[in-house]
């Protein structure tokens, strides 16, 4: 049977390599399968959790459907759309923010990394995030989120929610719970600076990740630069566990070129980093420049990614409308 399918991305600008093999690959590939109903987010509502520049949000929301385009995705067969333009997701946060409990969102690692020490000057809206990405999701009956691993706790904070409601109002199975669809390896992409933190849009240092629109060049720099250990090449993945960078990059290696960690360990083992480094770029630029090449094409169309975002909008709504009707009726209003 199909599955229903909704995810999203921030309009934050610099779409990036984590962004790409953790969530933009998959989502491609689903909408590939002609029995799945897919829907993609360009989620604006969720970027303003943090500042945004008005005029650059706009952009962003634009270079993002040309992300998603660029890629693969087909807006024929999948619905694109921002969510600000569907009433029914800020409607639908308020009524799920009535549901959740605080002692499920206190538990949220996302808001203690993003708010950092200091949390008293965080927004509020970043704090109940991933209420919203409820309502994103259970609006449209989703049956599977495609989403990197970063995302999994807020996911079964969603599916607590959409349990709670159900069993809460007597509705046996009226908020579809949904599935993660997460891959196994290589969900989460990190930073080419730091092992240990994952690759993200909001690090200052550009060089901490390979974005979509990089050309050849940067590419070639970026990996030069990315930190490496002084010890050969692995010999066993078991060897990774204690080298978290050589363990990124032989992981970004495997996900674009469709193979195990094991095979890439195998096949680069005995040879020195230089030899590997050349290699994962050119590898990088043969995957990701047909790509960056093709978003800043879409950029210069103006009109037509406007029109998507507009069709998007008025497929989606057609959907979210009806659901937070039902919702308001079960609620008593
Ligand atoms: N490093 C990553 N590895 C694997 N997957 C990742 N994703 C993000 N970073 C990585 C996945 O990309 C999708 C869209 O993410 P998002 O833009 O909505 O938000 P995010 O997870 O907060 O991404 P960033 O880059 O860290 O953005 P900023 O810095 O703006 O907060 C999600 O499915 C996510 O899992």
């Amino acid at each position: 049977m199909g599955k229903k399918i909704f995810s999203g991305v921030q309009p934050t600008g610099n779409l990036h390599l984590g962004n790409y093999l953790g969530a933009i690959k998959n989502f491609v590939d689903l909408n590939n399968d002609p029995d799945n109903d897919c829907i993609f987010c360009v989620v604006d509502l969720h970027a303003i959790t943090v500042k945004q520049d008005p005029k650059e949000l706009k952009n962003n929301i634009r270079e993002t459907v040309a992300t998603f385009i660029a890629s693969g995705i087909d807006p024929k067969k999948s619905i694109i759309f921002n969510q600000s333009g569907v009433a029914a997701h800020s409607e639908g946060a308020w009524i799920l923010s009535c549901v959740a409990r605080m002692g499920w969102l206190n538990r949220m690692t996302q808001f203690k990394e993003k708010a950092g020490k200091d949390k008293e000057k965080a927004s509020v809206g970043l704090y109940s995030y991933p209420v919203l990405m409820a309502a994103d999701i259970l609006l449209y009956d989703a049956t599977h989120v495609p989403v990197g691993d970063d995302q999994k706790q807020h996911l079964e904070l969603c599916r607590d929610i959409a349990q709670k409601f159900n069993n809460d109002f007597d509705q046996d199975n009226f908020l579809q719970v949904p599935e993660p669809l997460i891959q196994k390896e290589f969900s989460r992409i990190m930073s080419l600076k730091d092992g240990s933190k994952k690759m993200s849009k909001s690090e200052l240092s550009d060089l901490s990740r390979i974005n979509l629109t990089d050309d050849r060049d940067a590419i070639e720099n970026k990996i030069k630069k990315a930190k490496t250990d002084p010890l050969p090449m692995p010999s066993s993945v078991e060897e990774l566990n204690e080298r978290l960078e050589a363990r990124n990059l032989l992981g970004i290696y495997s996900s674009l070129n469709n193979s195990t960690l094991q095979s890439t360990v195998d096949n680069f083992s005995g040879k020195n980093f230089s030899e590997f480094k050349n290699q994962l770029s050119d590898l990088l630029v043969k995957k990701i420049e047909p790509i960056s090449l093709e978003i800043k094409k879409l950029l210069n169309d103006r009109p037509y990614l406007d029109k998507i975002l507009l069709e998007g909008v008025e497929k989606a709504n057609s959907i979210a409308s009806k659901k937070i009707d039902r919702i308001k009726e079960i609620l008593g209003f």
